[in-house]
């Protein structure tokens, strides 16, 4: 079964070729289906659900991964890197990094809410990084691909500053740098996440709903990547600076 066999490429950090190359009739819909099998198994092995991440929203990554439809996958207590903390590459297999802004929820959240219906429900803004790591050779993948292996989900990191969306100025136009070694890799800007971060929380919340679920109080949620993602290394350090929201960092290790 695919969920197993993305696990394996996982756990042997053995990138496989992507399903849509052998079977061009993989759906999404099955993208989704086997996803949700490898939360099952992340699961079996003790992690916990901690919340969600959107993907491909911004024009940046869109280009970057040649694939233009937001998507969604989860993430799990064991993918936390503490702020400040390490990140092992032992664990990984080609892994890279991008700035994105997170949302705390404060209330369940399920339906089609409006942007302040769904404002209304996150209990906090914070920024993080996420740490992404393509089960797949080359990152080469299609959309039901990247689907099923959970949006390449892999890490993520959360800032230490957290303010209530009431006092979050222009949540929707931060500017954003992504440093690696003290220089500066990427700039954006918030808007570039569908022109406002909370736009990929409501797309979220439609996209649970639609498959019967919701978005939990108490859920993590990264609106997807602000720049396009770059490549980590051995002994990197890896900084994120969010206007309003302070900064977030970590080193890499071998
Ligand atoms: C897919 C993951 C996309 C984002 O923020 O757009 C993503 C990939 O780039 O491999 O996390
Ligand atoms: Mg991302």
């Amino acid at each position: 079964m695919k969920a197993q066999t993305l696990w394996q490429a996982q756990q042997t950090k053995k990138a496989i070729p992507r399903f849509t190359a052998t079977e061009p009739n993989f759906s999404l819909r099955q993208g989704y289906e086997v996803q949700k099998d490898l939360l099952m198994i992340h699961l079996a092995s003790g992690a916990h659900l901690s919340g969600w991440k959107m993907g491909m929203t911004s024009l940046a990554k869109m280009q970057q991964m040649k694939i233009d439809a937001p998507i969604h996958g989860f993430l799990t207590d064991k993918m936390k890197v503490e702020e400040g903390g390490e990140f092992s590459l032992k664990s990984s297999i080609q892994a890279k990094v991008e700035p994105e802004i997170a949302f705390l929820m404060g209330k369940t959240l399920k339906g089609n809410p409006s942007i302040p219906e769904a404002l209304a429900c996150v209990e906090a803004v914070g920024a993080a990084l996420e740490i992404i790591d393509s089960r797949y050779l080359q990152y080469d993948f299609q959309l039901p691909d990247v689907v099923a292996d959970n949006c390449s989900s892999s890490g993520y990191v959360l800032g230490s500053k957290w303010i209530k969306p009431s006092q979050c100025r222009d949540l929707n136009n931060l500017g954003i740098i992504l440093e690696q070694n003290g220089k500066p890799m990427q700039f954006g800007s918030s808007a570039a996440i569908l022109g406002d971060p909370v736009r990929s929380l409501v797309a979220l919340v439609k996209l649970l709903s639609a498959r019967g679920e919701k978005l939990e109080a108490g859920a993590v949620v990264l609106a997807g990547g602000a720049t396009a993602a770059i490549s980590l290394e051995d002994g990197a350090h890896i900084r994120g600076q969010f206007q309003g929201l302070g900064a977030v960092e970590f080193r890499v290790r071998a």
